[in-house]
């Protein structure tokens, strides 16, 4: 019934690796972006790109009410997302992965972003993020560019969330 992906899971090359631009964005894209979408929903997580399914194109998918029962699902799919214009101002917000599962950290970012992109149709599109969906958008983004959340703090803070998602890994808890 349900066909979804499976979500990889750090460590992993397709995370570390440049998602390739979208040509067209077709029927097989769409496909791509609504079982994304389900995957996402499933998880349940807010935002999802195509590194973490394991598929190198620059298509990411969000929704900041996080799940399809709510009462106004608000899905946002983007194919080729640039950002155009950051804010000075910064942010400092806790993010998660679902790649890097049950592990949390603070992350500082522009605190608003606006973003040009393709949408679910093919159109050209912009959105102008601040609070959660700037940090979701741009940790989206990243993700497209091979980087992870915990890339930006120390190398000690990051080695120690490794370790323990290893440990989960290893107690079989992912
Ligand atoms: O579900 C998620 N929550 C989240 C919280 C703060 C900042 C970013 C995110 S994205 C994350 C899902 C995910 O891993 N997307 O890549
Ligand atoms: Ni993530």
């Amino acid at each position: 019934m349900s066909d979804l992906y499976d979500i990889i899971i750090t460590p992993d090359p397709v995370l570390k690796a440049e998602a390739q631009p979208v040509n067209k964005v077709d029927e097989a894209v769409r496909k791509q972006m609504d079982k994304m979408l389900a995957t996402m929903y499933d998880a349940p997580g807010i935002g999802l790109a195509a590194n973490q399914v394991g598929l190198l194109n620059r298509v990411l998918v969000m929704d900041l009410s996080n799940r399809e029962e709510e009462e106004s699902p608000e899905p946002i799919f983007m194919v080729n997302p640039q950002i155009i214009h950051e804010s000075e101002e910064m942010s400092i917000m806790q993010e998660g992965c679902l790649s890097i599962p049950r592990q949390y950290a603070d992350v500082e970012r522009p605190a608003t972003v606006r973003v040009k992109y393709l949408d679910y149709n093919g159109k050209d599109a912009e959105l102008e993020a601040s609070g959660l969906l700037s940090h979701c958008v741009q940790h989206e983004i990243d993700h497209l560019n091979g980087v992870l959340f915990i890339d930006y703090l120390s190398s000690l803070k990051r080695n120690m969330i490794l370790r323990k998602v290893e440990k989960l890994k290893k107690q079989r808890i992912l």
